[in-house]
């Protein structure tokens, strides 16, 4: 972790800048009718999950290019969430992936509790082979066509949930990779109904108190069809499987243009909006840095998100699904859990109000102006005044960086070959 003496100096030497940006700030705020302690609050108590396998450098299907200090295990990976929540205090859960994480869940459990972290959703993965696995997914998983297969999927997705509740998890999050790569190679109706079949036994296999997320995507691997391709199909799903399964959205995991924000609307509307993947993409399942590429669109995400706080049951999950191939993980998670936190504060400024009387009269300039003066507005200063507040840094990647924390793991945890290929 990071000497808290360290975080103590460099915020006591940013405060006086920062205290008269904030109080500026508040008085600009005032006169819009907004009390900015009120938004400080509900920044403070937002957070998001980081994902365990985000903390290593991530990798394309040409090549990994690992950094220094790159983390061994789960063990590790803890510890550099538990860095990225004491310096932004917006990350206070983990969610793993099975069995990438797969530890005794009292070891696990003890690490996060030193760490001052939870567990958010659990992911399974049938999108791979694991070493003595007795049946591939080569040809798909919770749809293929043997049973037995199909079978093997469903266990260890049950085998998820009971590692999720030794841990303290509520949820279970399902993607799958299975779909054709040629048109003709599988008979979509009957693929879909397989899929159904085994989704509907680990949905059978659910704790009362958990949720079910089912996460669609376009494409890849499989490149000609896909059997959870697009939220319509993930909504049928979640609809056919009962009132525990909510979809999930993931950012990337889109055609390009869709109109995500509206996705997010017409799953609110209808109670099953699970939760989030968040990462931002230019052209496909890119897994770049959140609002690194268009951070007006996350605004507007979050904009449908404020504008259904207090539906009641309305509890959407919020977390990161990033792949970093050129930075720091660590940095990079900061920095994009800062980002979902500024979304979420600039949603909080929409003089909602004076948007629902334009949309009523068709005032569409006006609308639009209203959405725009909320995003326009630089709320760094709430951001980081809540982070001082809650005993993080100030600038969490100025004080990580001064720290050496990255140089001192290196010198514990043995470089490791980029050779071959990784997909995450
Ligand atoms: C699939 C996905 C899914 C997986 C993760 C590693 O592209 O978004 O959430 O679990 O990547
Ligand atoms: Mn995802
Ligand atoms: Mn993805």
């Amino acid at each position: 972790m990071i000497d808290n003496a360290l975080i103590e100096a460099e915020n006591t030497a940013a405060l006086p800048a920062l205290r008269a940006d904030y109080d500026s700030l508040g008085e600009r705020l005032d006169r819009r009718g907004i009390d900015i302690a009120a938004i400080k609050a509900q920044v403070a108590a937002f957070g998001v999950a980081v994902p365990s396998w985000g903390v290593g450098t991530g990798g394309t299907r040409f090549a990994r290019f690992p950094g220094t200090g790159e983390p061994r295990h789960i063990f590790d990976k803890l510890d550099d969430c538990g860095v990225i929540q004491q310096l932004t205090r917006a990350t206070p859960t983990v969610s793993l992936h099975i069995p990438w994480d797969k530890a005794a869940p009292a070891d696990l459990l003890g690490k996060a509790g030193d760490l001052g972290l939870r567990f958010d959703a659990m992911n399974s993965n049938t999108f791979q082979d694991q070493p003595g696995q007795a049946h591939s997914y080569k040809f798909g998983s919770l749809s293929h066509t043997d049973a037995a297969t199909r079978q093997q999927a469903v266990e260890h997705n049950l085998e998820c949930i009971a590692i999720g509740e030794a841990l303290g998890s509520k949820a279970l999050t399902i993607w799958i990779g299975d779909g054709s790569n040629f048109p003709g190679q599988t008979h979509f109706t009957r693929q879909l109904d397989r899929y159904l079949d085994a989704v509907k036994q680990v949905y059978a296999g659910l704790p009362a108190d958990w949720r079910l997320f089912t996460e669609h995507k376009m494409y890849e691997p499989a490149f000609y069809s896909t059997v959870v391709q697009d939220w319509g199909s993930n909504y049928l799903i979640a609809q056919e499987l009962g009132p525990q399964a909510l979809c999930l959205v993931d950012l990337g995991h889109h055609a390009p243009n869709v109109n995500i924000e509206m996705i997010v609307a017409r799953l609110i509307r209808f109670g099953k909006l699970g939760g989030f993947h968040f990462n931002d993409s230019k052209y496909g399942d890119d897994d770049l840095d959140t609002g690194s590429i268009d951070p007006y669109r996350l605004f507007l995400v979050f904009n449908e998100l404020v504008d259904a706080e207090g539906t009641p049951g309305f509890t959407p999950a919020h977390m990161l699904d990033q792949s970093h191939n050129v930075t720091d993980p660590i940095e990079s998670l900061m920095v994009s859990a800062m980002e979902v936190q500024r979304a979420y504060a600039n949603a909080l400024l929409v003089d909602r109000a004076t948007l629902s009387a334009a949309q009523d009269a068709n005032d569409a300039l006006s609308a639009t102006t209203t959405l725009k003066t909320a995003f326009r507005t630089d709320v760094e200063p709430i951001l980081a005044m809540a982070r001082i507040e809650g005993g993080g840094a100030a600038d969490p990647v100025a004080t990580y960086r001064r720290s050496g924390y990255r140089a001192r793991v290196a010198g514990i945890r043995p470089a490791v070959s980029g050779a071959g290929g990784g997909i995450v």
